[in-house]
């Protein structure tokens, strides 16, 4: 615990000092809030249900701490490791952390420890726990987060050497030895470098304070010793005379907040009885040499974060993580939305790193920029010089309980990154095929008739899509697993139906439970004792959502998780078929009358853990429940398909997530693709946002403009409040139905592109859709752009977010062309170009050395393409080269992870097609399927050489000249060449001449 004392050198200057620059503070926030709020008047986010900073105790007293730090130009971390307890074995680092300004109590507390792991991927485990804590601190977050437990890099080299002049210890580790991390002892710092390069800093601004677990009846006593003594913060000194002066050391207003709000605390109408009493913690993270960072969603915010901290800080609150249900929310905001990962990506051009804070409790951010970086690291803080004038990112990471845990990862790549990341929390377990064309949502398709209507609307249109939803009015009563009879009677055969066109079903499947004993959940729910417990961790709790009186199901209990997992076999949840799949809603846990409508953090989970702890899990626990009740319900097992609401680390393991509850506004569609750009970044691929936005009515050029946009997100569903109007994609009438029918066609005719992205993020975790800066990181232009991003490394897409626009800037990035997909048409990078981007498309560009995969014949679902043949669409580069690749496999099952599949490369150069396996040796000698087989024999039928200088005159495979024909492309950028029917197919080895 910080006490004022240890804290407040005996300078009476101080006080006063931390006075006034708390007002300007205090100012300086006050009129920032005034301008937000001014900013957002449209929306009607209800701001006051949410904590701020200043209303949640730990965020507001590691916040004040930062201030005293920043107040005081001398500033060094009471922190301190014990030289002589240093020891590095089998790759662990161990030390004792002491705070010195705790050591002056009258009881000091026992030190902290402190564990490096050093990891056979490259990544280092930084650990900070209690040592002999009165009370264990919760430190089980790793068990449901972490895939694997991972290797040591004991193979690697490593060296420890310690200069006891400094108290640095280095060591040198990484598989090219390339990384150094460098622990200063007093004060305690941790300084990553790269190749010798400083890039990540831990503890460099001393913000590292960490509330160690104390009784309330000792800190009672102790507040009461320091009022006898002091008379309300006074200090009575002797002098040697044996006089006594009275040295006023007034605690300044910053210094009172550290001890705010440490037991019971409350908001609104809620008390939070927290009977452990304060066991927060905080650090700083630099981010050295680097401007921009990214990632920690869920924020509707922009894809390079903003700053929250620092004179011409944008935001004056810092983002929260805290899953929560936000009620009409609100864009360029930092609150804190339905899902949290604590993950953070650092670039710039020099260098790239990331860090990832493993903790589900409630978790606070701050950003500040700096363009000086006034302590730029240990080694000028060694040689006692502040040096670099770099720009730098500090960050600074608060968390109400459990332990720090820290990876950081120092690529040196991103896609290094991504991989060391994602070898930790996991990949995206590939989803069916179906699950990436498009879905039609609404709160509520109301009647089996309604369905069919609905369905055949689709037909009639021409408008391919795979999959209809059920949202919860088709319960009996919101009961989930049953059916509203009399408007259902029969689904069974209502899915047969949808199947027999080769379409699935999505209902909807919250974590609440009706209160009912007559509803057969609910009744073995308590007789099994799964519910989440009230915080005497007995009764079990109950709160209101949609059915009323209700009970929250507690998936931290292996039993519960089980029995949830069983309610999906086909005969428990009758009327269930094959294929119907789930939807997860409201899984934060959304609790209508909890505080911040969420449920009480002093509530008990299985193993007497605070719900506190695990909070920002919950919603991946049931997700990944759901996803196991999906996949056992077959003999055969299917990949199960469950959309999430809320989400973690770790939840593209289980299937997709969306961004809840958006606006039908331009500013929504606009704020979708930096939303979707981050949430990719930190893990998770498999993420949309609802097309045409969930609240309101979008008009016919919003709702069109949406799904040119949606057709670019890795999960394509549109969706629809219950109260605004029908919107089926024909029912805004012509030239709108076409269009939207257009775009989602396009979907349709990449799917083989995006299905091979899929089985890509499944393999090393490299997000589908992806931020300009990750395909080309070196261009500084690109760092901040949200606006137009790339789908693999091929396709620019540039959604169109602002209303009567019939043109659009695009940056063209690298030195290559990009080529238009509808027409071919030819932009040379780099630079800004001005486009055409007519009601009827937005700007979309293949980039020049790729080849994409397409199926273009529209059918009005994507099991309809099965068996059609492939277009290959190659675009040379300025050498006459490019590559790319297909992923091919059944779409339904796992026989996929036996290597029954086919992964086939693509290359073009020196005027040869080439087509190879591609697959990985290890899955060289499974056993291909019939399925597999078949699809291996389909035709290509199309070759579309784009970006050639001349036209070619010569194409043959196989010594048999082909058929090609030639044309220029539209603005005259080079030929377009077509070779029909080239007699080769998808799955063979083969060799195309071209000249
Ligand atoms: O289940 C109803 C809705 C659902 O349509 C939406 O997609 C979810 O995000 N649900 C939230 C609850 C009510 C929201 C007002």
């Amino acid at each position: 615990m910080d006490s004022a004392r240890g804290l407040t050198p005996s300078s009476p200057a101080r006080p006063s000092r931390s006075n006034r620059s708390s007002r300007t503070i205090l100012r300086s926030v006050l009129a920032l809030g005034l301008v937000l709020a001014c900013a957002s008047t449209a929306s009607a986010v209800k701001r006051e249900d949410f904590k701020t900073c200043a209303q949640s105790g730990f965020c507001a007293r590691n916040r004040a701490y930062a201030d005293i730090a920043k107040e005081a130009p001398d500033w060094v971390s009471p922190f301190q490791l014990t030289p002589a307890s240093v020891r590095l074995r089998n790759g662990i680092f161990t030390a004792d952390l002491i705070n010195t300004h705790e050591s002056t109590n009258p009881s000091p507390r026992p030190p902290l420890a402190l564990e490096l792991h050093l990891l056979d991927n490259d990544a280092v485990r930084v650990r900070i726990n209690e040592r002999d804590a009165i009370l264990p601190r919760y430190d089980g977050v790793q068990e449901t987060v972490l895939v694997k437990p991972y290797g040591f890099a004991s193979d690697v080299t490593y060296e420890l050497s310690t200069d006891t002049a400094s108290g640095t210890t280095t060591i040198q580790y990484g598989s090219q030895n390339q990384n150094t991390v460098k622990i200063g002892s007093a004060p305690f710092k941790i300084e990553f470098l790269v190749n010798g390069v400083s890039t990540v800093l831990l503890n460099d601004e001393g913000l590292l304070r960490f509330e160690t677990l104390r009784r309330k009846e000792e800190e009672q006593k102790q507040s009461d010793d320091d009022s006898d003594d002091s008379d309300d913060s006074k200090l009575v000194d002797q002098d040697s005379e044996g006089e006594s002066s009275e040295i006023v050391i007034e605690k300044s207003e910053l210094e009172k907040k550290l001890e705010e709000n440490l037991w019971e605390e409350r908001f609104k109408e809620f008390t939070d009885s927290k009977p452990r009493g304060p066991e927060s913690f905080g650090m700083d993270i630099t981010f050295s040499g680097i401007n921009h960072v990214y990632g920690i969603p869920e924020h509707a915010t922009s894809l390079s974060l903003k700053a929250t901290r620092g004179p011409d800080a944008p935001y004056s609150e810092p983002y929260r993580l805290y899953n929560l249900d936000v009620f009409e929310y609100e864009a360029n905001n930092p609150m804190a939305l339905y899902g949290s990962v604590p993950f953070m990506l650092g670039h710039s051009k020099n260098s790239t790193a990331a860090v990832f804070w493993m903790n589900a409790a409630e978790t606070w951010i701050d950003v500040e920029k700096s363009a000086e970086d006034k302590s730029s690291g240990l080694l000028s803080w060694i040689k006692g010089k502040k040096t670099l004038s770099t720009p730098t990112t500090k960050t600074h990471w608060i968390s109400e309980s459990g332990v720090l845990d820290l990876f950081v990862f120092l690529g040196p790549t991103q896609r290094d990154i991504f991989r060391q990341y994602s070898s930790l929390v996991g990949t995206t377990v590939l989803p069916q095929s179906f699950a990436i064309a498009y879905h039609q949502c609404r709160w509520n398709y109301n009647t089996q008739q309604d369905v069919a209507e609905t369905d055949a609307g689709f037909d009639e249109h021409d408008i391919p899509y795979d999959v209809l939803w059920l949202d919860i009015e088709h319960t009996n009563g919101k009961r989930y697993f049953t059916w509203d009879e009399p408007k259902f009677p029969n689904p069974t055969d209502m899915q047969q139906s949808l199947a027999s066109r080769g379409r699935k079903m999505v209902t909807i499947v919250d974590p609440h439970i009706k209160m009912d004993s007559s509803f057969y959940v609910s009744k073995e729910g308590g007789e099994l004792d799964v519910y989440i417990k009230n915080k005497d961790g007995k009764s079990s709790f109950d709160g209101w959502c949609w059915p009323g009186n209700s009970q929250w199901i507690d998936f931290y209990n292996p039993k519960a998780r089980d029995w949830w997992a069983s309610q999906f076999s086909y005969d428990r949840y009758q009327g269930s078929t094959k294929s119907l799949f789930t939807w997860n809603d409201m899984n934060e846990p959304s609790v209508f009358n909890g505080p911040e409508i969420t449920i009480p953090k002093d509530t008990i989970h299985y193993g007497d853990v605070e719900h506190r702890n695990v909070h920002n899990l919950y919603g991946t626990m049931f997700h990944s429940a759901t996803a196991q009740g999906l996949t056992q319900r077959n003999e055969t097992q299917q990949r199960p398909f469950v959309l999430s609401r809320a989400f973690y680390a770790g939840t593209q393991r289980y299937g997709a997530i969306w961004t809840g509850d958006n606006m039908a506004t331009w500013e929504h569609l606009e704020y979708a693709s930096p939303m979707l750009l981050t949430i990719g970044l930190a893990g998770i691929p498999f993420s949309g946002a609802d097309v045409g936005g969930f609240f309101g009515n979008p008009d016919a050029e919003l709702l069109t403009r949406w799904y040119q946009a949606g057709v670019y997100y890795p999960f394509f569903r549109a969706h629809a409040h219950v109260d605004s109007k029908r919107r089926e994609p024909w029912l805004f009438g012509e030239p709108y139905t076409t269009q939207i029918r257009e775009a989602v066609r396009t979907r349709y005719a990449y799917l083989p592109f995006w299905y091979t992205l899929f089985y890509e993020t499944s393999v090393d975790g490299t997000p589908i859709i992806r931020p300009m800066f990750t395909e080309f990181p070196e261009d500084e232009a690109v760092f901040a752009m949200d606006d137009q991003y790339m789908v693999g490394n091929a396709l620019l897409v540039k959604p169109v977010s602002k209303p009567g626009v019939t043109r659009s800037t695009v940056y063209f990035a690298g030195s290559e062309k990009w080529f238009d997909i509808k027409d071919y048409s030819v932009e040379q990078g780099p630079g800004f170009k001005e486009v055409a981007s007519p009601a009827d498309k937005i700007p979309v560009y293949q980039r020049a050395g790729t080849i994409l995969p397409k199926r273009e014949r529209p059918r009005r679902s994507s099991k309809a393409m099965e068996n059609d043949p492939f277009t290959l669409v190659i675009a040379l580069d300025s050498e006459g080269k490019a590559t790319g690749r297909i992923y091919l496999d059944d779409g339904e099952t796992f026989s996929y992870e036996h290597g029954d599949f086919i992964l086939r490369e693509f290359e073009a150069t020196g005027g040869v097609l080439s087509s190879r396996d591609a697959r990985p040796a290890s899955k060289e000698v499974a056993k291909v399927s019939d399925f597999v087989q078949r699809i291996a024999a389909l035709r290509i039928e199309r070759l579309v050489f784009v970006g050639s200088k001349v036209a070619l005159k010569k194409v043959s495979v196989g010594g048999q000249e082909l058929p090609v024909e030639c044309v220029l492309a539209p603005n005259g950028g080079g030929h377009v060449c077509t070779v029909k029917e080239p007699r080769v197919t998808i799955g063979e080895d083969f060799e195309l001449l071209f000249e």
